[in-house]
């Protein structure tokens, strides 16, 4: 080659260099996958973004579960959108409910009933226009039974003034409350298939929630809750809930000493928390979240079941159990207080000031055949 044919040569290199170096550090978010995904925090996945970006960015990106949650481009929009949160300090005053327990020792917020300032949230919130899903299961009898009274109350409470949509999950479409909702709200409904034991239609959940955000709903949705259909709202479910991890408090639980709690006892489950660990004890009945960070907490109970599946045992509490030793190790960013989650069984304390969302009575003669 002569010393033309070097210089361009050399030249070509150099050009390519620069091109791919300006691509880099120009992408505002995302054409290449690892600037996302530092950003993203950490949702307790064993794979680090850095273990697994490289090998996807030169293997003309293989598919893998995790990779698909994340590639579609609306997600990482609204992800980045809704990762901008309020600093505490702006509207979060627990000084308000010095009576209980407002901050986790790892200083996530526990919203109480005067602990927020909601019309700071609104306005941020509104700014960003974002949509929230509500996922809720419905199978067998708790469709007659629940359904409408869920729908109806949530369509009431549920984030008013936000895009908000319903993710119903049942045996038989075709048993559908017709429902009105108001402009804001919409509705999807997906036949699932039923499963022979109770435990199972509850523990199935966790796949579903899971499938149903990989194929649509990371696209559609800022953040998700999901939620068991036997309660109703009673007020509003506002946008103080959101965050990137929510846990709700059990209402029977959240004076006990963490022994007392029903966590799962035995060695043997993927359950397993030991005496002297665990900080609360969530309900299964409420949780919420960013689609990733939902993603990955469904992905890894439903690992967990049938771990124990294969194992021969099944946890006490079941999806429960699993949930709880999720939030053990993957502490939530912000937890509901039994305000949000209330059973009238229990009566009504005085730090119970407004509450949001109650239990409905367990009829199980009725509803519940098929155990
Ligand atoms: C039926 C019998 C025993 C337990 C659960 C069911 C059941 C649950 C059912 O027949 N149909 C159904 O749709 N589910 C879904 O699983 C509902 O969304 C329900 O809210 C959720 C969890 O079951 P729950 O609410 O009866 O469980 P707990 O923990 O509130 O008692
Ligand atoms: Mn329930």
């Amino acid at each position: 080659m002569n010393i033309k044919g070097k210089v361009v040569l050399s030249m070509l290199v150099v050009s390519t260099v620069l091109v791919v170096f300006w691509e880099y550090v120009s992408s505002p978010e995302g054409s290449f996958l690892w600037i996302y995904h530092t950003k993203t925090p950490e949702v307790g996945d064993s794979s680090s973004p850095r273990e697994w970006w490289l090998p996807n960015w030169f293997n003309n990106r293989t598919h893998s579960y995790r990779e698909e949650a994340l590639e579609g481009g609306r997600e990482k929009v609204r992800n980045e959108d809704s990762s901008e949160e309020l600093p505490l300090w702006d509207w979060f005053s627990p000084k308000n409910r010095p009576e209980v327990l407002t901050l986790t020792p790892w200083k996530a917020p526990i919203v109480w009933e005067g602990t927020y300032n909601r019309a700071r949230l609104e306005k941020h919130y509104a700014r960003q226009k974002i949509t929230v899903g509500l996922t809720v299961f419905a199978v067998g009898k708790y469709i007659e039974h629940y359904l409408e009274d869920f729908l109806d109350s949530a369509n009431r409470y549920f984030m008013v003034g936000h895009r908000v949509i319903f993710y119903v999950m049942m045996d038989d479409a075709s048993r559908m409350p017709s429902i009105h909702l108001s402009p804001l709200h919409s509705l999807q409904v997906f036949e699932i298939k039923s499963e022979k034991r109770w435990q199972d239609i509850s523990m199935m959940r966790m796949k579903t929630i899971g499938d149903h955000i990989l194929s649509h709903i990371q696209h559609e949705v800022d953040f998700l809750f999901c939620m068991d259909v036997d309660q109703v709202f009673q007020d509003s479910f506002g946008v103080e809930t959101l965050g990137q991890l929510v846990a709700q408090l059990q209402a029977w639980w959240y004076k006990a000493d963490h022994d007392e709690f029903t966590y799962e006892r035995r060695e043997l489950s993927a359950a397993y928390i030991p005496f002297g660990q665990g900080d609360f004890y969530y309900h299964a009945a409420i949780f919420g979240g960013t689609p990733i960070h939902i993603l990955n907490l469904t992905r890894e109970c439903f690992k967990g079941i049938l771990q124990d599946k294969r194992n021969d045992i099944e946890a006490q509490w079941h999806d429960e159990s699993h949930l709880n030793k999720y939030f053990l190790s993957n502490k939530p960013t912000k937890i509901l207080s039994p305000e949000y989650c209330w059973d009238y069984h229990i009566g009504l304390p005085s730090e119970i000031k407004n509450v949001k969302v109650a239990w409905q009575t367990k009829e199980y003669n009725l509803v519940r055949s098929n155990v």
